[in-house]
């Protein structure tokens, strides 16, 4: 495995590629990742990783000096994984001074994790349009990346810039990876305590309830939020959302074209789950 901390030097080891898989991270890997990068390695002849905690999709007061870094863990869950590249730069490598933004749209991007988190999906896109860019700079023959559903708006978003920017890169989006206990796995569940985890197991299993009432037959929105409200009484809700594949908030479920969205805090730790009907 080959570790690069700058765009030019990456650009010497993506000459001549046939099929790239990339899979863009913020680090403290966990098994999420891995079945992103095991579904990429599966899928295409080079595999290409980036570690970047990305400070412009942090917003003021946010976690970016505290969010869990694990440099040396990282590097060799992606050697044993396959990766050929794993990119890391620095941020002075990657951003410019007063440098040209993206606009996330306002419809999908300043709802939900973007209300509360204003700018977060600027951020992102601003990352993620140049991480494409220098991945694919060399022009593989094939350009591939990968997304966890777990961050469901992220993906949406994603899909959408690479629709209104004309990017050629086909997303492939992932299942959600879950413990055994059927909490999502994330790089924040390492502030929870073990009694916060547990606390936070309400989460997954108020959208199992949502689910398991979908099946019976049970689509108005309004009664599935009820339950799953008193499913998580014990934590503090910041939004229970039901929206279709394009982010329009429904009152009824559709199936095949529903997303139902849980953004939770259990006492510090802002945690967010989801499950496609
Ligand atoms: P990060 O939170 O590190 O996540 C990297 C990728 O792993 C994302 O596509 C995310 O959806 C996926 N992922 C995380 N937890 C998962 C789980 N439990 N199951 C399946 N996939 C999971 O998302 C980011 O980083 C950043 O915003 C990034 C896209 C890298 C831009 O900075």
């Amino acid at each position: 495995m080959i570790i690069v901390n700058s765009v030019e030097e990456l650009l010497k080891y993506t000459r001549d590629l046939d099929s790239v898989g990339f899979v863009p991270t913020m680090g403290a890997l966990h098994q999420g990742h891995l079945s992103l990068i095991k579904r990429a390695r599966d899928e295409n002849s080079t595999v290409i990783v980036s570690i970047f905690v990305n400070p412009t999709q942090f917003l003021e007061g946010e976690d970016l000096d505290k969010y869990p870094r694990k440099e040396l863990a990282d590097i060799e869950i992606c050697k044993r994984a396959g990766v050929d590249i794993l990119f890391m730069p620095t941020v002075e490598s990657i951003y410019f001074k007063d440098e040209l933004r993206i606009e996330a749209p306002a419809i999908r991007g300043f709802i939900l994790e973007g209300a509360k988190r204003a700018g977060h999906f600027n951020g992102v896109l601003q990352i993620v349009m140049k991480l494409f860019n220098i991945i694919s700079y060399n022009r593989p023959k094939k350009f591939r990346a990968y997304f966890g559903k777990k961050d469901a708006q992220q993906l949406i978003l994603i899909e959408q810039m690479v629709k209104d920017y004309f990017l050629n890169v086909e997303i492939i989006p992932c299942e959600i990876i879950r413990d055994s206990n059927g909490l999502a796995l994330s790089s924040r569940n390492a502030y929870l305590s073990k009694e916060e985890k547990e606390q936070a197991l309400a989460i997954s299993r108020s959208l199992k309830r949502a689910s398991k009432l979908i099946m019976q037959g049970v689509l108005d929105t309004k009664k599935i939020e009820k339950e799953m409200r008193e499913v998580m009484k014990s934590l503090d809700i910041e939004y229970i959302a039901f929206v279709d594949r394009n982010f329009k908030k429904q009152e009824r479920i559709e199936l095949k074209n529903s997303i139902i969205l849980v953004a939770c805090r259990v006492n510090n730790t802002r945690l967010i789950d989801n499950i496609w009907i």
